[in-house]
């Protein structure tokens, strides 16, 4: 144990009233174990059609009166899960984002790191991301407020992150979606010196990966989904990293159905801090459906159960909770 650690013991638990992640938990683990039947088969809408049917089912065990706000589209695009359904059994009012599989093309081609993920905040306190583009920046906990920063070149947050991590660029890792549109970013990071992680899907898992010791990843920059930022917001908020995004719009019709969304005088030039994405008490979860980084996927250890992992995470209290479970296949056969 470090000083700094010894100076807060004896710890005192402190009982924050009711952790709803736990009741998340059995969300994603059915959208886990859902999907898991299409890891490796090639169909990736089959894979997140499962995903999708299994949660929203799954939803109606949670006792809330949630609100989609990050979702699988609009009403009249998407049969389940879309912006603004009501899910739940009733209780507090809550916004809820989620990303029923998350990596629909690494599941179907069975590769690491598709995850279920749900978050949960209090009502207005995420942000209405449309389905477009975000650019995002994050680092993990224990660092200077600001040391990176979404309008600085890469270079810069490079030098700044490896001065306030006391290394060499040398020594950092740059993770980021590999797409043709991160050449430069790619090439600007390695020219600095630092290592670049490229990645073909998943950017929750990679940007949770910059707040977990040993993942290796030191920072996670370039473009990805804006539902997924605002989902990483929320992991983020739990874990004490830092983040940035910005919403990127490709044409005026997306500013003005994100307006209608946002608010009608949204700048959408902005830069969105942690709290624009992800405000108030929120609570983060994700089951792993293959094995990556932050989670083992589905594994089905005998003949009768199936074995999930999950992570569960609370920004009030700030636990970080993993979760093994075995689910019986066939309760009543014994
Ligand atoms: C992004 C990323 C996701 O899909 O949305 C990506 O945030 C799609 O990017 O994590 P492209 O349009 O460039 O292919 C994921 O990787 C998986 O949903
Ligand atoms: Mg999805
Ligand atoms: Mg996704």
């Amino acid at each position: 144990m470090t000083a700094k650690q010894t100076q807060h013991v004896p710890h005192e638990y402190r009982v924050t009233g009711r952790n709803l992640g736990l009741d998340l938990a059995r969300v994603t683990e059915a959208a886990a174990i859902a999907s898991a039947r299409w890891t490796g088969r090639g169909d990736k809408n089959a894979a997140d059609g499962a995903a999708v049917e299994a949660m929203r089912k799954a939803f109606d065990t949670v006792a809330i009166n949630g609100t989609v706000t990050i979702g699988e589209g609009e009403m009249d695009e998407a049969p389940m899960l879309y912006i603004g359904e009501k899910v739940g059994c009733g209780g507090p009012e809550m916004d809820i984002a989620v990303d029923p599989l998350e990596g629909t093309n690494l599941c179907a081609r069975s590769l690491p790191n598709a995850i279920t993920v749900v978050a949960l905040a209090q009502k207005g306190c995420f942000l209405h991301a449309p389905d477009i583009y975000m650019q995002k920046i994050a680092v993990g906990p224990g660092l200077p407020e600001g040391v990176v920063d979404i309008d600085a070149s890469i270079g810069q947050n490079l030098a700044s992150l490896a001065q306030a991590k006391k290394c060499d660029v040398s020594d950092l890792t740059l993770c980021a979606l590999e797409r043709e549109r991160h050449n430069e970013l790619v090439a600007k990071a390695r020219e600095a010196g630092a290592r670049v992680r490229l990645l073909s899907d998943g950017d929750v898992a990679a940007v949770i990966a910059t707040c977990l010791p040993g993942s290796g990843v030191d920072i996670y920059a370039g473009s990805g989904g804006a539902p997924e930022g605002v989902l990483a917001a929320a992991a983020i908020r739990c874990m004490n990293g830092q983040m940035q995004g910005r919403l990127l719009f490709e044409n005026e019709e997306q500013i003005t159905r994100t307006r209608s969304m946002i608010r009608p005088d949204l700048d959408p030039t902005q830069a969105l801090s942690l709290t624009d994405m992800a405000a108030g008490p929120v609570f983060f979860c994700a089951t792993g459906v293959t094995t990556g980084d932050l989670l083992r996927g589905i594994e089905y250890p005998s003949s009768n159960y199936i074995r999930t992992h999950s992570v569960m995470m609370r920004s009030e209290s700030g636990t970080i909770r993993y979760m093994e479970t075995y689910h019986l296949l066939d309760p009543h056969a014994a």
